[in-house]
């Protein structure tokens, strides 16, 4: 963990903690932020625990619009909550100002922190145990886009530029290739010839959106397992978390980067391919749930896409992967050499897979229009 001590406990000092703090450790598998689980004691009230980020300040440049988005976002969960009789302390994330009243903190070192209520008896999974956990955070996803269906999109900061912007991704991924700062392009040429061939993948959205044939709706554009907290006595979506990236988005992708995800047959990272598919079985209850928290909203043309959105989300984060890894793997966090690579391979080998399956993805949202 990158964050030095002394960083972090200035951080600590500066929020609305109350009590004695009793243990901080690392805590969760996110690829971007430095999360931690602190816990404190609280007079005769017991142990409460909270969560302490150190936003990545390579991947979101203007960190206080980003927490003016989330606190806008999430004070307007709070009140829908609240009006349909919900827990508004658990079903939502919850800011805890620091000191000053702000809702981050910046530290000596320049770095961004920011802390939540940690939301108890409720799980973040990297891998689908149950099936049904994968209808319920489809249909806990959905739900988000419908409770956001009116929130004002144009108070929203595009925190990060592009962000699902395929065309544009593919080409800073050609830069990628050309520039070969690391000089790792030789040894990838497949993987390099997987994406270049599959140049109207990337087009597709933004030719559909040219058009006016879907609209563009508020999203959350990060909706992997792992950020749906589950609760552990019901099963059911509790909360819908890291919501650095809600922005202006297509139904579809908030589909599809579930999907490549949650109903992939092994981890992200995983060497041996042939563990990798994508299991018709999570997709279908994913799609079932998604559609059904969408509650009527999606058109029949964004259900049409809904597979579409699978396979560019996938093509796109395994784009995203190998242009890091050309780069020097300075955006996602690695954890061995080839990390990245290997992430890479996992989401072409899916893409192959949802190619061979397209009839049966195709015909399978069908039954839910
Ligand atoms: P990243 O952007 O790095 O993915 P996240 O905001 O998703 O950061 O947080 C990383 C992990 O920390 C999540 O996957 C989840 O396991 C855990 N987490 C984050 N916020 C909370 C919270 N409020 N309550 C409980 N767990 C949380
Ligand atoms: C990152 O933050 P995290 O780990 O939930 C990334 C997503 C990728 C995902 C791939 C802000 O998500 O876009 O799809 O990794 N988030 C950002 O696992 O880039
Ligand atoms: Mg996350």
């Amino acid at each position: 963990m990158k964050a030095i001590r002394a960083q972090k406990a200035e951080a600590i000092n500066h929020f609305q903690f109350e009590g004695r703090l009793v243990k901080e450790i690392p805590f969760g598998n996110g690829h971007i932020n430095d999360t931690f689980l602190l816990t404190f004691e609280v007079k005769k009230m017991g142990k409460i625990k909270a969560i302490l980020q150190r936003m990545n300040q390579n991947v979101f440049n203007n960190p206080i619009e980003l927490m003016e988005n989330i606190v806008g976002v999430t004070s307007y969960l709070r009140e829908k909550i609240i009006e349909q009789g919900g827990d508004p302390e658990r079903e939502t994330l919850n800011v805890i100002p620091a000191t000053d009243g702000k809702p981050y903190y910046k530290d000596s070192f320049g770095d961004y922190w920011r802390s939540y209520i940690f939301i108890t008896d409720a799980t973040s999974y990297d891998l689908i145990e149950d099936p049904d956990i994968f209808y319920e955070s489809g249909l806990a996803f959905g739900n988000f886009q419908k409770l956001l269906s009116d929130y004002p999109a144009d108070t929203l900061y595009e925190v990060i530029e592009g962000f699902h912007d395929t065309a544009a991704r593919l080409e800073r991924f050609k830069k990628a290739v050309k520039e070969d700062v690391m000089g790792r392009a030789a040894e990838v040429q497949d993987e390099i010839r997987f994406v270049l061939e599959r140049q109207d993948v990337a087009e597709f959205f933004g030719k559909c959106l040219a058009s006016g044939e879907v609209p563009l709706r508020v999203t959350h554009n990060d909706t992997k397992l792992n950020n749906i907290m589950i609760d552990n006595k019901s099963g059911k979506g509790v909360c819908v978390i890291d919501l650095d990236t809600v922005m202006p988005g297509l139904a579809m992708n908030d589909f599809g980067d579930a999907i490549r995800f949650g109903a992939s047959t092994a981890a992200e990272d995983e060497k041996d391919l042939d563990k990798v598919s994508c299991s018709m079985e999570l997709y279908e209850l994913f799609a079932k749930g998604f559609i059904e928290g969408c509650d009527g909203r999606l058109t029949d043309k964004e259900i049409e896409l809904l597979p579409m959105g699978a396979k560019v989300m996938t093509y796109e984060c395994g784009m995203r992967f190998l242009t890091d890894y050309l780069e020097g793997d300075k955006y996602f966090k690695i954890h061995r050499p080839e990390h990245n690579l290997d992430r890479a391979r996992t989401q072409f080998k899916l893409v192959k897979d949802m190619e061979a399956k397209w009839d049966e993805m195709t015909s399978i949202v069908e039954k839910y229009r």
